[in-house]
């Protein structure tokens, strides 16, 4: 990694195929920042295992989401892309941080809150010290900035709060990171419940669009997006939410503002506006999907990735984590 060039660190839970709303709020951003910044792209399969997953799919998810990061157009020489339990120092700070994270914060976070509601048959420790160990993840590797979609400036928030709290404990250990979200496309809602993010773990299979539906499937999908009775085109996030999300949708692929996308469709109904919106998004994920597939069939090329980066990810982590273990008194191995 270059010294001078600032450190970019994101990751997505390989929880499912990864939506729309993944691409457009965070991973279509990062392909941005690979020039300009020493960027890690972590696959968090330990925050992944915070409500129950299934063995042999978590192991297809988390190597599928690697492929779909490098078919995005991240390249695997430049970013440090890696499995989050390949690199056993995230848990081991994780553990030091939660002693410097209070219940009552944890407690606040609304992705506890909601995921708790979801999964109500298992609110598991894990689950709730989920934001310590992303607090981890991130200040490992010194970051300076953090691409995510808005839903986890709360976490970001509460990261910056533990590293400043550590920081004043014991002298500079950490960098204190800053959230990067970008202005469209950091919330891209349900297409069925449109007041609601669109979410890879959503049960309704018509209500998330994801990045591997093929061309059908994305016209039926935009079809049956709920929408309102009137039939304008017209940006209105509080009175017509549907078409409003439609419109950041179709917005952030073309480039287009909205009031232009309102002036092209003018007097034009809601169906001729949803097969356009279709149409840009097959076209958007046409090249990724043939790249996906491409480099499905490459296996030894995928396991070479994953070992080398892994290294990388191990050596950075392990000097961090090294100097933590240190500031917190922990004896000193003997090599
Ligand atoms: P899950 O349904 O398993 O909770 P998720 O779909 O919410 O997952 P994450 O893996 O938690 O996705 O998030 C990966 C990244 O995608 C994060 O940066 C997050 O902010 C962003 N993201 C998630 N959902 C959306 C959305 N609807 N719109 C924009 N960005 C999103
Ligand atoms: N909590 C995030 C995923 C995540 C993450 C991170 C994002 C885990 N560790 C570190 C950025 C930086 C989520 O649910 N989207």
């Amino acid at each position: 990694m270059s010294e001078q060039k600032k450190v970019i660190f994101s990751g997505m839970q390989p929880s499912g195929v990864i939506t729309l709303g993944n691409y457009l709020g965070a991973l279509k951003n990062w392909t941005n920042l690979q020039e300009e910044y020493n960027c890690l792209y972590c696959i968090v399969d330990m925050h992944a295992i915070t409500v129950r997953q299934d063995p042999a799919t978590l192991r297809k998810n988390a190597r599928d989401l690697l492929m779909l990061y490098i078919a995005a157009g991240l390249d695997p020489e430049k970013n440090i892309i890696y499995m989050q339990s390949h690199v056993s120092a995230h848990a081991e700070l994780a553990w030091i941080l939660n002693c410097f994270t209070y219940m009552g914060e944890l407690s606040r976070m609304t992705q506890f809150k909601d995921k708790s509601n979801k999964h109500s048959d298992n609110i598991n420790v894990g689950l709730f010290a989920y934001p310590s160990l992303m607090a981890a993840d991130i200040l490992l590797y010194q970051t300076d900035l953090v691409p995510v979609g808005v839903d986890q400036k709360q976490h970001l928030e509460l990261t910056r709060d533990i590293a400043i709290r550590f920081n004043n404990a014991y002298g500079e250990t950490f960098r204190v990171p800053e959230p990067y979200i970008s202005k469209v496309g950091a919330k891209i809602m349900s297409l069925q419940e449109p007041t609601k993010k669109m979410s890879k773990s959503d049960e309704d299979i018509n209500a998330t669009l994801s990045i591997l539906d093929d061309p059908d499937t994305i016209v039926r999908k935009f079809k049956r997006a709920v929408t309102d009775s009137d039939a304008a085109v017209r940006y209105d996030e509080l009175q017509k939410p549907g078409i409003s999300n439609l419109m950041t949708i179709y917005s952030v692929i073309t480039g287009m503002g909205m009031d232009q996308i309102e002036a092209e469709f003018e007097g034009k109904g809601y169906g001729d506006f949803k097969l356009k919106v279709a149409e840009a998004v097959t076209e958007e994920l046409r090249p990724l999907q043939e790249k996906f597939k491409a480099l499905s069939k490459d296996k030894a090329y995928i396991d070479t990735i994953i070992k080398k980066n892994a290294e990388t990810a191990n050596y950075l982590a392990t000097k961090t984590l090294r100097k933590v273990q240190k500031k917190v008194g922990f004896p000193p191995v003997m090599r």
